[in-house]
């Protein structure tokens, strides 16, 4: 786009990467210093999330499993409404793990369900769907690959069933409080009355064992958060020095947020080529990076009360680390 051509060395990015610039630019150049936990997750990052959640010290994922494992048969009589029919519609499906539970038990009960995951990546929805169809026969599988709620939208339009949403894995604790309150209540606006929402949310606990979730002995959350870094180096020519950075999580149990920020080991300065500057970094000056909120059941209740929801059922796993929460539109 000649519009976009500079002047100077700035070099002409092709556009999924001028966003990734342009919030680049914004959070190196804000006070204290930041960067979006949304670009985390390029190839390299999916590939160290999913190790994440074989850590032993990252409990969530098997939390979520076992509430899963639990309950799928009350969960199965709450999804089915005097029709019995209904769209499984999943938001940020990944791997699929959790939900390959749900798809088996109610395939297995024979259930006339229809499983629509969403995603922004093709591939993440090629790879899912292609391994749904040949470990799960029968199941009728449809991804859509765009924007959650232009999915929805488009889906409100064209079907008459019940939808039931999944919002799993805690992802709604990396937004901020007002991204999350704005978020459901856009996901309400766009359900019909008495659709459903399945949704997780990681809860307060032991400080100890939520700073170690996010600080795995392996090492491996580090490399995901340091990746942030890489990823500009190789995507917007920046020229960080991973050695120079370590990963620093922090939790405070009053508002229940579990941070993570880059720490600059020394004062340095770092040139990225495609925005054409330098910033200054002192020693020891964090770039916070990633929000993972923990809940109460009071925080969770005020959510969906103030977002038009109404409270079905909480289901927990056995040491309650966890919640799987039922709202009803
Ligand atoms: C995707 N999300 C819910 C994870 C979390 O726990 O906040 C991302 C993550 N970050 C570090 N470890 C895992």
């Amino acid at each position: 786009d000649a519009g976009h051509r500079s002047a100077g060395r700035r070099p002409v990015l092709p556009a999924p990467l001028l966003q990734f610039a342009w919030d680049v630019r914004q959070g190196l150049s804000a006070s204290p210093k930041q960067l979006s936990s949304k670009y985390f997750y390029d190839k390299q990052g999916d590939a160290l999330f999913q190790a994440i959640m074989h850590m032993p010290e990252y409990y969530l994922t098997r939390s979520e499993y076992e509430i899963l494992d639990m309950h799928k048969e009350r969960l199965l009589q709450l999804f089915c409404n005097d029709s019995g029919r209904f769209n499984l519609i999943e938001f940020g499906a990944g791997d699929g793990l959790k939900t390959k539970l749900l798809l088996r038990h109610f395939t297995g009960a024979g259930i006339d369900f229809r499983y629509i995951p969403i995603d922004i990546s093709q591939n993440v929805l090629e790879t899912l769907t292609a391994d749904l169809r040949q470990s799960i026969p029968g199941l009728q599988v449809e991804g859509i690959c765009d924007d959650y709620f232009r999915a929805l939208h488009q889906l409100g339009q064209t079907s008459d069933r019940r939808n039931v949403v999944l919002f799993m894995g805690s992802n709604i604790g990396n937004f901020s409080e007002p991204q999350a309150l704005d978020f459901l209540s856009r996901l309400s606006s766009e359900l019909n009355p008495h659709d459903l929402i399945l949704i997780g949310f990681d809860l307060k606990k032991d400080p100890g064992q939520i700073l170690a979730a996010y600080n795995d002995r392996a090492g491996i959350t580090r490399a995901f958060n340091l990746n942030l870094l890489q990823r500009i180096n190789g995507e917007l020519g920046g020229e960080f020095d991973l050695d120079q950075w370590e990963h620093y999580p922090l939790y405070d149990p009053i508002s229940g947020e579990a941070r993570s920020y880059l720490m600059s080991r020394r004062a340095q300065q770092v040139y990225i080529e495609a925005l054409d500057e330098t910033y200054q970094f002192a020693a020891w000056e964090p770039i916070h990076v990633e929000i993972s909120r923990k809940y109460d059941l009071a925080a969770i209740g005020h959510y969906a009360s103030n977002t038009n929801f109404r409270l079905v059922e909480h289901f927990f796993d056995c040491r309650h680390y966890f919640v799987d929460s039922l709202w009803e539109k």
